[in-house]
């Protein structure tokens, strides 16, 4: 079939698109536009957001209202332009469409979420009130528990969300939230001023004083999982009002008084758990422990409603089976620790996925059959502290592979079009970290974790090693790799939580055990010993979740919010240009804009073109038996020969003959 796309270069620009393309001229632009209160910017499809730091009053109902069923560019630049034209989209083609939210630490990712989700509620006009409500309420529930300050941003996520939201005849129907790879290290140890996640902090602040007592709790400070970052308070956040929000979060997602107090008794387990202590004591010449405190040990068995001894036996020894026999051996001060804060890990987040499962229940409706979605991706933004872990590893592997979706869609598939269009054009060279990403960088991982010298041992003077991502060479120190990356949890520990008498708490933990662990049965004992973990290590497992996120998200139609943070310090409408320089080059917008500026990114139906431009022929007659090519250059050929340049005429595998057929009739008409 022969084509009839037009390809031509954007001749008029308003200023809220980027006109001439430089580096420089972009920065000028943002901050001219920043510093007029103008924080969104459009470079091409995508949305630039710039952290204004400060609440505008542009996000309410009149805004809803004016952006609703306007495309892109019809209004200046917003978030609700985005998303409007994804719900537009959505509704015309039934086609599922996808907001990628993309920025490093501080940017605005999670906030444009939220105005997302409160736009699309807001168009909601017609569906059921308390569906919608229920989604918008398990966004504090979320950030209560997976949210922390860090020293980038005082509400950080310390997990990456996929939210769908499913609509039916343009109404909302339900909705699904993923979780992806809650950070855990940080139930257990916070770095100076940083903290733990939200929620205890708020339960300690918003609990009267009687109900503390119930699980035996006093204030922050007196808690080592809590007061390792310093300052237990927030300048931005008040933690008794957001606990209100959170409980009020429960009534309106139905949870029963018996789940909500379940969900106070382990995390008052977790912080009692942070509290224990251990004496080193000598045995036969062997280092080993003797628990320092039995009123905690106490506290936890009474709340998870399980044997005095269970726990004492959990921290201080391992169990391990030979032959039918049971043998227990002694931990070392070290060991003992560990094995406290393992405990404390799984407790937590094995709650938080129970809550995202709960959610998950009461929102997402059998109804989602045969509905479209709108979905929006807030995943962690990329990070370099001072010392990076594993989990900045898995974060930034997660970046990573966005980028690669990014690059995929925006460079790839341009350059792809160009070439199916055959449309002269050199060829662009974008950064690709993909073989990188996969074969070095993840393999590496991976051999690390199957004992490969090579890369699991690093010389004892430097416990590191480097990756030159996307947005930089981040060099990560490999203390503590194995285990976080191992994450498992003793089998007998497991077995133990499974026979809490806490219905919710055993539940929870013998799915755990069944989804991850293949148990066997001991029939000389009658007990599960030997337990496998069926994924082999996190990194892994978090990557094929990755890469699955990353199909669901390719049979969607992307949208790109480039989030953008101005100044390291949190301050407001202070826009610092090396700090967002920066972050221009590594999101990939320098290139997106020079791989527009050397192509054509209006692309116009022949037919389009020729109902919109034939004016200009002023009279000149169009034969029937012109090809709709030959009409184009005709109109083309009225304009200046400065401009031949700025045009291409396209081939396309489209439908040629019907629209050709139309086209003719109405100039014979
Ligand atoms: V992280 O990767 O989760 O650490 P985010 O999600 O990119 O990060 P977040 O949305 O939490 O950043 O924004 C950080 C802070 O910037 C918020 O707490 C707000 O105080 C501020 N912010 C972000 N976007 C806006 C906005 N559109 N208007 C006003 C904003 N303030
Ligand atoms: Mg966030």
């Amino acid at each position: 079939m022969v084509g009839i796309t037009l390809l031509m270069l954007l001749l008029a620009c308003c200023c809220c698109y980027f006109s001439v393309l430089d580096e420089r001229t972009i920065l000028e632009n943002l901050d001219a536009r920043y510093s007029n209160d103008q924080i969104y910017t459009y470079c091409g499809s995508i949305l630039v957001s710039v952290n204004p730091y400060h609440m505008f009053n542009i996000y309410g109902l009149d805004m809803v209202k004016r952006y609703e069923g306007q495309p892109i560019g019809a209004l200046p630049p917003h978030l609700f332009a985005i998303s409007s034209t994804a719900y537009g989209r959505m509704m015309k083609n039934t086609e599922n469409q996808v907001i990628v939210i993309s920025g490093e630490s501080g940017a605005g990712k999670t906030e444009a979420t939220k105005l997302t989700m409160q736009y699309l509620a807001a168009v909601n006009r017609s569906g059921s009130s308390t569906i919608t409500e229920q989604i918008l309420e398990a966004n504090p529930l979320l950030e209560s528990f997976g949210n922390a300050k860090t020293i980038r941003n005082d509400n950080s996520s310390r997990f990456g969300k996929y939210i769908e939201v499913f609509f039916k005849q343009g109404s909302i129907v339900g909705a699904r939230t993923s979780e992806y790879l809650l950070e855990k290290s940080r139930i257990v140890t916070q770095a100076p001023e940083e903290r733990n996640y939200h929620v205890f902090y708020e339960m300690l602040a918003g609990m009267s004083g009687d109900r503390r007592k119930q699980f035996g709790l006093t204030s922050p400070e007196k808690y080592f999982y809590l007061n390792q970052g310093g300052s237990c308070t927030l300048s931005s956040r008040d933690d008794s009002d957001s606990y209100r929000m959170l409980c009020d979060a429960f009534q309106v997602l139905n949870f029963s008084r018996q789940e909500e107090e379940t969900i106070h008794k382990i995390l008052a387990a977790v912080l009692h758990c942070g509290n224990i202590f251990f004496k080193r004591i000598m045995v036969d010449n062997h280092d080993t422990v003797e628990m320092g405190s039995s009123a905690e040990v106490k506290w936890i068995s009474h709340l998870l409603e399980l044997s005095d001894d269970w726990l004492k036996q959990a921290l201080t020894q391992k169990v391990t089976e030979t032959k039918g026999d049971r043998v227990l051996t002694p931990y070392n001060i070290d060991q003992a620790l560990d094995s406290r804060d393992a405990i404390s890990k799984a407790l937590y987040s094995r709650l938080f996925t129970w809550l995202v499962e709960r959610i998950n229940m009461i929102v997402c409706r059998a109804e989602r059959e045969k509905s479209s979605s709108l979905a929006v991706l807030d995943i962690f933004g990329f990070e370099d502290f001072h010392v990076n872990s594993f989990e900045q590893l898995c974060i930034n592997y997660a970046n990573e592979t966005l980028q690669f979706f990014f690059n995929q869609h925006v460079f790839r598939l341009e350059q792809k079009e160009y070439a199916k269009e055959k449309i002269e054009w050199s060829n662009i060279d974008f950064q690709d970290n993909q073989p990188a990403t996969d074969n070095s960088f993840l393999e590496k991982c991976h051999f690390h974790h199957s004992d490969n010298g090579l890369y699991g041992k690093p010389r004892m003077s430097h416990p590191e090693f480097h990756v030159n991502h996307y947005a930089g060479k981040i060099k990560y120190s490999v203390l503590h790799f194995l285990e976080k990356n191992k994450d498992t949890l003793r089998s007998d520990v497991v077995e133990l939580l499974c026979e809490s008498k806490n219905k919710m708490i055993a539940q929870m933990f013998k799915e755990m055990r069944d989804r991850f662990i293949n148990k066997t049965l001991n029939k000389a004992t009658g007990r599960f010993v030997t337990m496998k973990p069926r994924t082999p290590t996190v990194a892994a497992n978090f990557s094929e979740s990755l890469l699955s996120l990353i199909d669901t998200m390719s049979r969607c139609n992307p949208y790109f919010v480039r989030c953008i943070k101005p100044n390291n310090d949190k301050a407001p409408m202070s826009f610092e240009r090396s700090v967002v320089l920066d972050q221009l080059r590594y999101t990939g917008m320098l290139e997106t804009i020079r791989i527009r500026k050397m192509g054509f990114p209006v692309r116009v139906k022949f037919h389009h073109f020729i109902e919109r431009y034939r004016c200009v022929l002023r009279g000149e007659r169009i034969h029937v038996n012109h090809l709709p090519t030959d009409v184009c250059l005709m109109i083309l050929k009225t304009q200046p020969s400065h401009l031949v340049h700025l045009y291409r005429i396209g081939a396309t595998k489209k439908s040629y003959v019907r629209e050709d057929n139309m086209v003719k009739q109405k100039w014979t008409n």
